[in-house]
């Protein structure tokens, strides 16, 4: 029989001999309520069968646990004939041995068997994420749940939200109202907006939660702010148009007017201006109150208009305002080499997977400060990079298209030199959405690429697993057709793989 389809590649899994268990009627389950929960449901939505768990004698049984021991997030799963056994060392651990459990039931003539094997099971970095741009088009709060529930079933466990931009402002704040007020009710190209209120944003943090993932909100300053100025004016500079945007013939920037176009790198908060770290402080301290997770991104990416000093006068200052209120500071990789950045600050790798234009070197930055880094590279995980062939959505920028192929040939602890996994908090795929309009898009988009970024995130390094080579994740993937399909995952169906 093939090796057990698990994506992402768990860390030990022993395929055993002997017959399957069977997955009857008169199975139960036993054990956490939340785990059998999500349990049934997978059960459900995979085979169309409900499982008994009423306890109703000496059918087989699948025994779901909580033993404290282990690393976070880790399990084990033991299937035989007569049972399946999950035991998390915490509850994140015992619900990621659910997912793995869901991935292993397969078909078998008119019956649904678990194949008799036994996985041990934990991830590598302690940080996997996926990020969506609810600025550039606004996304509602069950699009944003729909992609944690299949976000998570890989085992993925950040949601960094892009709440601003220069197209608009996404998250209700009542110390600052005019922003949803006045700077929330457009997108690229004239797309209606939207906003998150508190208790959207509350629900979206609740679900994430329940999904064992944290919510990361991104409030992106100093550039990415031509919305701060449509309620703030006070607060931003003039746009600084630059030569290519008038070349490409596109809407310009105008102060005062909602911006539809998607060129980046004009707009500026007042860097010595006090009233702008009073702005930085109401919205961060508003977003600290509302977020229990333990970071807080103040963006920082493409502030192509202010100088490396006012740059980093700014960062060091906002960084600090985030660290008082007790939160991680986060910060994409230009930020890296600000001399006075609040200490552990977090970075956000975007630059390629071989390093250009020293964006390397700013990322060290970031450790040397004490802080550890989030691996995003551009032209690897951002799936909002066009595919090779499919659909024709998608930006380009980053030597794109980018194939499911290129999407998982990358091995995080190489990318920057002078790095180890020690200094490698994580891996995180964005999804910007200047071309992402629906629920529909962003799938598409992102499966089955986030795959690829899951796999980097949790599984043992390449070469350190006869799992975690293109052909065996291939293989995997297409294996995964039909729960994806099932649980409503609407999956490109790229042809470099082969689906089942
Ligand atoms: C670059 S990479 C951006 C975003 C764009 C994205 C489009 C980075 C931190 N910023 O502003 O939306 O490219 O792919």
């Amino acid at each position: 029989m093939s090796i057990p389809a698990v994506v992402p590649a768990p860390a030990s899994l022993d395929p055993r001999a002997g017959a399957p268990f069977r997955l009857t009627a008169s199975v139960r389950i036993e054990g956490e309520a939340d785990a059998a929960a999500a349990l049934s449901a997978l059960v459900e939505a995979r085979t169309g069968r409900t499982l008994a768990g009423d306890g109703n004698g000496d059918g087989p049984t699948v025994t779901l646990a909580i033993e404290r021991s282990g690393a976070a997030e880790s399990y084990r799963l033991v299937a035989d004939e007569a049972s399946v056994t999950v035991t998390g060392a915490d509850p994140a651990g015992l619900f990621y041995g659910v997912q793995t459990l869901g991935q292993l039931i397969a078909r078998d003539g008119d019956d649904w068997i678990v194949p008799a094997v036994a996985i041990d099971d934990a991830p590598r970095f302690a940080y996997r994420g996926v990020m969506l741009d609810v600025a550039r088009h606004f996304h509602p709060v069950d699009t944003v749940k729909a992609y944690i529930d299949h976000a998570a079933g890989l085992k993925l466990n950040a949601l960094h939200l892009h709440l601003s931009d220069d197209q608009g402002w996404r998250i209700q704040l009542h110390s600052r109202p005019k922003l949803t007020e006045l700077a929330s009710s457009t997108a690229v190209g004239g797309d209606p907006g939207g906003f998150y209120t508190h208790d959207d944003y509350r629900e979206i943090v609740a679900y994430a939660a329940s999904r064992h993932m944290i919510v990361v909100p991104e409030i992106d300053m100093p550039g990415h702010t031509h919305a701060v100025g449509l309620a703030y004016p006070e607060l931003v500079e003039e746009p600084v148009i630059a030569e290519h945007m008038r070349e490409e013939g596109s809407e310009l920037p105008e102060t005062g007017r909602p911006y539809r176009g998607i060129a980046v790198g004009f707009s500026s908060l007042k860097i010595h201006d006090e009233a702008t770290y009073d702005f930085a402080a109401d919205v961060f301290g508003e977003l600290a109150g509302l977020t229990p997770g333990p970071y807080l991104h103040l963006g920082g990416d493409e502030a192509l208009g202010t100088s490396d000093e006012d740059f980093a006068l700014f960062v060091a200052r906002v960084s600090a305002i985030i660290a008082d209120l007790g939160k991680t500071p986060v910060a994409w990789h230009e930020a890296g080499d600000a001399p006075d950045l609040a200490e552990a600050t977090v970075g956000q790798y975007w630059g390629f997977v071989k390093p250009t234009d020293g964006m390397d070197e700013k990322a060290r930055g970031f450790v040397r400060n004490g802080g550890q880094l989030i691996l995003s590279p551009a032209d690897a995980i951002y799936l909002d990079m066009q595919y090779p062939t499919g659909p024709t959505l998608g930006l380009t920028w980053a030597n794109g298209p980018t194939s499911v192929q290129r999407a998982y040939e990358w091995e995080p602890s190489t990318t920057i030199d002078g790095i180890d996994d020690s200094d490698i908090l994580g891996v995180e795929a964005p999804m910007w959405s200047e071309t992402i309009r629906t629920l529909d898009d962003i799938e598409t988009m992102a499966f089955p690429r986030v795959a690829a970024a899951a796999e980097a995130a949790w599984s043992p390094a390449t070469g350190a697993s006869d799992l975690r080579t293109w052909e065996s994740f291939r293989a995997r993937v297409g294996a995964l057709g039909p729960l994806w399909t099932s649980l409503g995952i609407g999956f490109h169906p790229s042809g470099e793989i082969d689906w089942a």
